[in-house]
């Protein structure tokens, strides 16, 4: 597998999905919404899915790809190498703001991440990661992350989850919230993975998220030493909706031990 040229592919991919997503605002878009009210999909992500779906099929027939919008392959082990696409990560926010929002993908063999992409379009920043070989915003080498205590960390969190929630104690993460520096809320899970690879918030937590979302931010965080977990501390599966943490380490282990309950 030569890696170096599936890295090329995927960024021109990428930069020339990100350019048909700012042209698309020249054009109608089209919204619907899919499991409820409020999670949204338009024309443009199901465009955007298929246009890398045609490409990757035609150039590497042998490899699988799942997307959230659902055009790609059904995969049920992560057996081979398999392309975890999000077309536009933050669809709300592409709809409602016209920018922070990302293409997410991550390219895995095996089960193991070898290559992460998130591409905030509207900023045009560019974040990447080889396994092994570093994570970058565009020509930038990101640094390894530093140990932060609780006290001065920003931590990327939506309001839905201080709110009572099927999925944990809510007064444990108030607490986590009264504890920490200050909360950001980006509404894009890979944007808010990305600004926890490159330092600008400490940690990000969800209690739902899918292999696309983070698949991608993985390889990245990785990179930079951030670890990512469910929230019972386990790897992601990444075959199907999980809780989701990733933080710098040390305020990993402090808000999975004192501040995240799981309900059973
Ligand atoms: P999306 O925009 O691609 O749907 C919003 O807080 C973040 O969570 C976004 O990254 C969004 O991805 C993701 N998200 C929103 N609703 C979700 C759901 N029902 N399941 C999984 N991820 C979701
Ligand atoms: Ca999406």
């Amino acid at each position: 597998m030569n890696w170096d040229n599936i890295d090329r592919y995927a960024k021109s991919l990428i930069k020339e999905a990100g350019h048909k997503i700012r042209n698309s605002f020249f054009t109608q878009i089209n919204i619907d919404s899919k499991a409820d009210a409020n999670d949204l999909v338009t024309n443009i992500d199901r465009e955007i899915e298929q246009f890398f779906i045609s490409r990757i099929k035609r150039d590497f027939p042998d490899h699988k790809i799942v997307g959230e919008e659902g055009f790609g392959d059904k995969v049920e082990v992560l057996d081979g190498v398999i392309w975890m696409l999000d077309p536009i990560d933050g669809t709300m926010n592409f709809v409602h703001q016209k920018r922070n929002f990302a293409v997410s993908l991550g390219i895995y063999i095996d089960g193991i991440g070898m290559l992460g992409y998130i591409y905030d379009v509207m900023r045009d920043d560019f974040y990447s990661a080889a396994k092994g070989k570093g994570a970058y915003l565009n020509d930038e080498r990101l640094p390894q992350l530093e140990i932060t205590p609780l006290e001065q960390a920003v931590i990327g969190i939506s309001a839905s989850w201080i709110a009572p929630n099927r999925y944990a104690d809510h007064e444990k993460m108030i607490e986590l919230v009264r504890h920490c520096r200050g909360t950001r809320s980006y509404g894009s899970a890979a944007i808010e993975m990305a600004y926890v690879a490159s330092g600008r918030i400490d940690a990000y937590i969800s209690m739902r998220l899918s292999p696309w979302d983070i698949a991608g931010g993985m390889v990245i965080a990785q990179e930079v030493g951030a670890v990512t977990t469910n929230m019972k501390g386990e790897a992601p599966h990444l075959l199907g909706q999980e809780t989701f943490v990733v933080a710098r380490p040390g305020l990993h282990e402090e808000m999975l031990t004192n501040y995240i309950h799981l309900k059973d």
